[in-house]
């Protein structure tokens, strides 16, 4: 494959893609903007810890002096976490600035998909993904991920969408594009710190196998979009019941009222809804994570046996 001249892959990652064994991308927004330091960069090397004891490689996606990088250092990892909200959000619109002024920037799901694409990386694990955002009929706040899915055929895996959003909405979005919403044990949407939306997935599966099998289907027919794993928050970690709705209804009428828009809305959201329930979201997502690392681990694992 021709390798874009604005990408550096870490030694250790192409070494993986090119002997075919399984790797799994990571986004750095989830980094600068989703938690605060330091427990973001100890979730990140957490995270990579997770995917590496399955036998897979992590590869952290960023941009750094305008490079494009999948697979960082444990180093580059902490600069990203300190520098935190001053790192520019990178959504697809951004990244040609940042790479023609040689800036950094914190890859959201949109972009982590973009550049684990352009790496050969074909599995991404992530906490939540950006959506429809409630009151979208009137803000057209939807975010660039559902379009990313749409059209980069990469495996996300996440905890579902988060309440903050329009789960309906995002349904429906996904739905227009031709995005199978897979639900990993379970036939419902899981919303994040919660199990539960009341929504069902388009297709139920019960092994990682089922995933790969799903991935490479999908190749076989040469379809261009992504698809999108949704694994429930382990049990012993959600939040339903909790206050978590109150929490998550408070932040929203607080951004409202400071005018909260654009690229800050999801950021602003989840900094509050972590503050209103006393840091029990954090913890929380840091779990979610970690069950996503392992889920998409293990896909990427079966994918490559298959090949
Ligand atoms: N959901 C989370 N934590 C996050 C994000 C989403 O639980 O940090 C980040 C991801 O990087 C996602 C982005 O791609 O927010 C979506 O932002 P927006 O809604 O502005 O598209
Ligand atoms: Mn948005």
């Amino acid at each position: 494959m021709e390798v874009n001249s604005c990408l550096d892959i870490a030694p250790e990652v192409k070494e993986a893609l090119d002997q075919g064994r399984p790797v799994v991308a990571l986004e750095s927004t989830i980094i600068s903007h989703g938690m605060p330091y330091p427990q973001n960069v100890e979730t990140a090397l957490m995270v990579e810890d997770v995917i590496r004891k399955e036998g897979v490689l992590p590869a952290t996606i960023a941009i750094i002096g305008g490079r494009l990088k999948a697979g960082l250092s444990k180093d580059e990892i902490e600069y990203v976490g300190k520098k935190g909200t001053a790192v520019t959000k990178a959504s697809r619109r951004d990244i040609a600035y940042l790479v023609a002024k040689g800036m950094d920037g914190a890859t959201t799901v949109t972009t982590t998909m973009m550049i684990a694409h352009m790496a050969g990386i074909s599995f991404f694990a992530t906490g939540g993904i950006g959506g429809v955002h409630r009151g979208a009929e009137t803000t057209m706040d939807i975010s660039a991920d559902l379009r990313e899915l749409a059209s980069t055929p990469v495996c996300v895996v996440c905890a579902g969408a988060k309440a903050i959003l329009d789960l309906r909405l995002t349904l429906e979005y996904l739905e227009t594009h031709g995005v199978p919403v897979i639900g990993f044990r379970t036939d419902e949407l899981p919303a994040f710190y919660s199990r539960h939306s009341g929504l069902s997935v388009d297709f139920r599966v019960d092994s990682e196998e089922e995933i790969a099998d799903l991935f490479l289907a999908r190749k076989a027919l040469g379809l261009s979009g992504g698809m999108l794993v949704t694994n429930p928050i382990p049990e012993e970690y959600a939040m339903d019941g909790t206050g978590i709705d109150q929490a998550i209804e408070d932040a929203l009428r607080e951004a409202e009222e400071k005018n909260i828009h654009g690229k800050e809305t999801t950021p602003f959201l989840l900094e509050k809804v972590r503050e209103l329930t006393g840091g029990e979201s954090l913890d929380a997502n840091i779990q979610l994570v970690c069950n996503n690392a392992r889920v998409a681990a293990r896909s990427a694992k079966a994918c490559a046996e298959k090949r």
